[in-house]
């Protein structure tokens, strides 16, 4: 058992709450701020993306951004938290409209490249190992606008430079079917792995596995997350919910499908997620319709969940669980796991 885990999100989980159908609805907390409920909330780590370590960025010189980052690192130090991971936002700049990597145009694929080697930089200033990609643009709206043989040369030809960039720098794909792009070149953790493994350095590549992700490709969250730990790959994850097959909720961990949520834990718990540094990260964002002193319950729900649910793992009746198996009766283990959860 790995015993005590520790947690970690993004300020990007505290937000105002604008969607694509309106604006904010809550004033905007600054990141100092954000980082004053860190431990309140009972969170030791944080997550970054690039530019929210060192916003504007792209103003910046090397050195400068750097200098930055040390900066961030101290504020850090002065709250009592750590770093996780830090992930190159390549979603927003209009150089990566059309994809940073997978981008048709060669400037923009430089650009990417660019970036996310001045992520690394962040990334060793705040003196971790880690970087996420999510590849939030590296698909297409309609499948002739780019060759999806050519797309996974041009995200490993990326990758390998980010490995040889910095040799300790170790890499989360973290998949996603879908959205912002109609269909996604790495959609799930089956796709993300077979990537690693064409990369110049398979034993530095592995996975973010964010629940509701799985969810939005028909998968369930715990298989994605014994298929990378039968790897080695499962580095980080992004527990949340979601209800069905829709827009990407990032929902409360737990609150759309309990059963789902623990058995998340269950496999996290039973291979000792944990032992080597993994922590375990939250993307959950609170609903639009949630005040704003209110707007951070849904990370420490989320927390609670994630405790609750261990302690319902670890008091399983796992004896019973193996007779069960072993009389191939699974109506009965059904019902021992529904009743478990119920609390009888
Ligand atoms: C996507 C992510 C983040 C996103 C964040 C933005 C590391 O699921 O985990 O990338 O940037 O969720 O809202
Ligand atoms: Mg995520």
């Amino acid at each position: 058992m790995a015993g005590v885990y520790r947690f970690t999100f993004g300020p990007w989980n505290i937000h105002s709450g604008a969607d694509p159908f309106g604006p904010t609805v809550r004033e905007e907390y600054t990141f100092a701020e954000k980082l004053t409920y860190y431990k309140k909330l009972g969170f030791d780590g944080v997550q970054f993306h690039d530019d929210d370590a060192v916003p504007n960025m792209n103003d910046l010189s090397p050195q400068q951004i750097q200098d930055e980052a040390k900066t961030m690192k101290k504020l850090l130090d002065d709250h009592g938290l750590k770093a996780e991971f830090v992930a190159p936002r390549l979603w927003e700049d209009p150089r990566t409209i059309d994809g940073g990597y997978t981008s048709n145009d060669p400037d923009c694929r430089r650009f990417a490249i660019e970036r996310s080697k001045r992520c690394i930089d962040i990334m060793n200033a705040l003196e971790i190992d880690l970087v996420v990609l999510w590849l939030a643009r590296e698909g297409t709206y309609i499948r002739e606008a780019k060759d999806s043989k050519q797309a996974v040369a041009q995200l490993v030809e990326a990758i390998n430079a980010m490995l040889a960039y910095d040799p300790k720098t170790r890499i989360a794909i973290e998949p996603k079917p879908n959205e912002p792009m109609d269909q996604a070149y790495i959609p799930t953790t089956g796709h993300a792995i077979g990537l690693a493994y064409m990369t110049d350095d398979p034993s530095r590549v592995g996975v973010n596995i964010e629940s509701a992700h799985a969810v939005l490709a028909g998968l369930d969250p715990s298989d994605e997350m014994g298929y990378a730990l039968a790897h080695g790959k499962l580095w980080t994850v992004h527990l949340n919910d979601q209800n069905g097959l829709k827009f990407d909720e990032d929902k409360t961990f737990g609150s759309a499908d309990l059963r789902r949520a623990f058995n998340q834990v269950r496999i996290l718990d039973k291979y000792d997620y944990g032992k080597n540094g993994e922590w375990v990260g939250l993307d959950v964002k609170a609903m639009r319709t949630q005040k704003r002193d209110g707007s951070t319950k849904h990370l420490a729900n989320s927390r609670t969940m994630f405790l609750k649910l261990l302690d319902l793992v670890r008091s399983l009746d796992d004896k019973k669980v193996e007779q069960l198996i072993q009389d191939r009766d699974y109506e009965e283990l059904d019902l021992l796991i529904l009743n478990h959860l119920l609390g009888q």
